[in-house]
């Protein structure tokens, strides 16, 4: 089994700028459930419809929705020899469900990304003029913002010693540079 990584960290933090650079070293899948979300939104599938109401407003999508879907892509051929999960789980019932399903070997390694408000509101509003996602608004970014607090943030308690708190901040080469020297240690 090789690595099984979770990116943790802020609305904008860089989770998923970093996690394609370490999916291209590692050759491991990268598992985005907010890339998984958007996909089924573009597509107007029954879960996509039922995840617009939620996503659009900076809300967690339900648990069981969310479960369903990542527990279907890691039982897939190409997970079975490690994976990185991008944004699961992203609160204390989901991190239970996934110790549930794969056990508690199911991360070895939790990647922290370390940003402060200022820049994560900066790095969201520019993305914002860029692609122009319907949940990056001055509105939805903070209320994303309360939502990391209430429900993703205590995930850092709840992993322990196996959460490496990265710097999120500076260029996206110097994080990278940071994060391949913390999963080589
Ligand atoms: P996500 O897609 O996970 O969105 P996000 O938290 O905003 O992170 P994202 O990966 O897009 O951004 P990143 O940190 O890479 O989730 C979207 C929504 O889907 C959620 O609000 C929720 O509704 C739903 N959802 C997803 N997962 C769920 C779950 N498990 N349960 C329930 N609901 C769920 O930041 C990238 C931005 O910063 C980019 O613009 C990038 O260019 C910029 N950036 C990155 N690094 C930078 C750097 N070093 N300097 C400057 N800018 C940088």
């Amino acid at each position: 089994m090789g690595r099984r990584i979770l990116f943790l960290g802020p609305p904008g933090g860089g989770k998923g700028t970093q996690a394609k650079m370490v999916r291209r070293a590692l050759g491991v899948p990268h598992v985005s459930t907010g890339d998984m979300l958007r996909e089924a939104m573009a597509s107007g599938s029954d879960l996509g419809r039922r995840a617009e109401a939620y996503v659009s407003v900076g809300d967690l999508v339900p648990d069981e929705l969310v479960v369903a879907l990542v527990e279907e892509r890691l039982a897939r051929e190409d997970a079975a020899g490690g994976y990185l999960l991008d944004g699961f789980p992203r609160n204390l019932p989901q991190a239970e469900a996934l110790a549930e399903v794969l056990g508690d070997e199911a991360l070895d390694t939790i990647v922290y990304l370390d940003v402060d408000e200022d820049e994560i509101i900066a790095r969201l509003l520019k993305r914002a003029q860029i692609e122009g996602r319907a949940d990056d608004n001055e509105e939805t970014i903070r209320h994303r913002l309360e939502v990391f607090h209430g429900e993703t943030e205590p995930l850092i308690a709840y992993y322990g010693d196996r959460v490496r708190r990265i710097d999120g901040t500076g260029s996206v080469e110097d994080i990278y540079c940071r994060i391949a020297l913390e999963l080589a240690s």
